[in-house]
Formats: C-alpha cells, structure tokens, sequence
C-alpha cells in the first residue's frame, strides 16, 4: 500500500503540512498505548495514596481519573506526563516502521534519525495556558536537518473547544525566522522565552489552520512551518503523541551537528546566530 498519495505529497510539499487520515492502525498502535495509560494513572494514583473511582478501560476513557488527580494535586500530573513517555507501545509508535519510510520517501534519503528528546506525549489541560507552545518552527528547537518532519497525531478525538494545533500554511516557504528572547515571552521559563521577533506581524501574513483529528489520524509539519498550540477550552485534557525525524544526510543538519532538543539544554542562540535579533531586544 503506498504510505502517501501524489495529491497528498504535493500538498506537503506546497502548504507545509498535510492531515493523513487513518494513517496508524488505531487498534494494533494507539489502543495499547491508552490501554497502559490508563493502568499508569492508577498506579500513580495509589503511589500517592490517593483513592480514585474510575471507568474500567476502553480506549474513549482510557485517562479516567486524570482530571481528579491533578485537581487533587498538579504536580502528579507532572510524574504522569514523564512516565507515559516511557511506555513501550509509545516508543514504538516514534519510530513506527511506516512512519520511518515515510518520512524517507518524502525526503528523499535513506537514513533518517530521531533526535535527542525530539518526542514525547502532550497533555493539554483544559484551561491551563502555561505550557501551550507560542508561535514557533520546529527547526529553531530542534536542530537536526532542515528538512526534518513533525509527526503529530492524537490519542483522543481533537474537538475544536479542545483547542487544536495551528498550522499556518505556506510560511515554511519563507525560510527561518527571526527570534527574539525575552521580549514577547519574557515572563515564561527558559526556552519558552524565545519566540519569533514581532510575531504578530509574522503571523498575520498567513492563513490559519487548526486541523480537526482523530485516533490514527496523522498530522504532518514541515520544520519551518509556523504553528502553535490552540486553547483548551473543553472540559477533557487533550492527549497527543509528537515525534520527528530529520535526515542525517541534509547539509544543514550536517553543519550544525545534528543537535539535541532545545529541552536537552542545546544553545541554539548559538547554533543560529544569524536568526536572534542582538541584545534581546
Ligand atoms: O500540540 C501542540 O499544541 C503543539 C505541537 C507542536 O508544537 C509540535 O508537535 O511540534
Ligand atoms: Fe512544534
């Protein structure tokens, strides 16, 4: 079975990302994955003597509980968003063979990597703004090839008052932005300090898209495709699964190393000297 059509490839290719339905086997990738999800909250639950009532597991309520738990305690949901990057289904699913092949095909080359800290499982709680991602390209953050790939897709259907990510379409086109640090985001935690220099200038040139998606559903996005994550504003946390792979074999991964996640402590002021305006300002 071919992993991607022409159409969709062209659509890639010209607007920076593309939505690829039904892309994962929802019950041989995604459900083990919910399925130990559910069993880890409730074994953290306990690990803190805090006694939940919750749904047996089926892949809709595979987080029951989840939302009392941190109610009761922030930080445990904390422990759980560090433990659930450890489950084996979910290790799988990161370097799943067709998403591997894909990302190949595309991109033309036979060796492709994934980086250092470059994945992990998001948890979007609904009116918790502080750990959105702010306008942002993924190249800037994780320095392994130009042409690397996002691998987005969701564990719980994605609702609009779930606040889905937005993509701006087209705005890989224009290369690698200029940053700033300590302007816009002065008030935020370490990397979250850099965003883009006068992002709503820089925004605003663009179309925006928020994809709607489910279990299964794939979402691509270039590494210098603009996008952000939307504003949970719905009554559940929206669980997501983000991976990237990047080719060892770009020249601009080559000459700037193949660098780790940001997260893993990559100066990348340094890295991109060019793209952060000087001072701070
Ligand atoms: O899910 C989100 O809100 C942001 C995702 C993102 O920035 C990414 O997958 O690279
Ligand atoms: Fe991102």
């Amino acid at each position: 079975m071919a992993l991607m059509s022409d159409q969709d490839r062209a659509f890639f290719a010209e607007n920076g990302y593309v939505l690829l339905p039904g892309f994962y086997d929802v019950e041989a990738d995604i459900n083990p994955i919910l399925r130990d999800i559910h069993t880890i909250i409730g074994l953290t639950a306990t690990r803190h003597g805090v006694t939940l009532e919750r749904v047996p597991y089926s892949p809709e309520t595979f987080d029951s509980g989840y939302d009392r738990l941190i109610a009761h305690d922030r930080a445990i949901g904390g422990e759980i968003y560090d433990l659930v990057k450890q489950i084996p289904a979910f290790l799988r699913l990161i370097s799943h063979p067709r998403a591997d092949a894909l990302f190949r095909d595309i991109r033309g080359t036979d060796i492709s990597g994934i980086g250092a800290a470059s994945y992990g499982i998001r948890i979007d709680n609904p009116m918790e703004d502080k750990f959105r991602s702010h306008w942002h390209q993924e190249f800037l953050f994780q320095p392994q090839s130009l042409d690397g790939i996002v691998f987005w897709t969701p564990l719980a259907e994605v609702t609009e008052d779930m606040g889905p990510v937005i993509v701006l379409p087209k705005s890989h086109k224009d290369g690698l932005c200029i940053y700033s640090r300590g302007t816009t985001y002065a008030d935020k935690q370490g990397a979250y300090q850099i965003g883009i220099h006068d992002e709503d200038k820089v925004v605003a040139r663009y179309e925006h898209i928020a994809p709607l998606t489910r279990p299964g559903d794939l979402l691509l996005m270039d590494f210098l495709t603009i996008h952000g994550s939307g504003w949970n504003r719905s009554g559940r946390a929206r669980w997501s699964v983000q991976n990237r792979f990047f080719n060892y074999a770009d020249p601009v991964g080559m000459k700037v190393g193949w660098k780790a996640s940001i997260t893993t402590g990559t100066d990348v002021e340094s890295v991109f000297p060019d793209n952060f305006v000087k001072g701070g300002a």
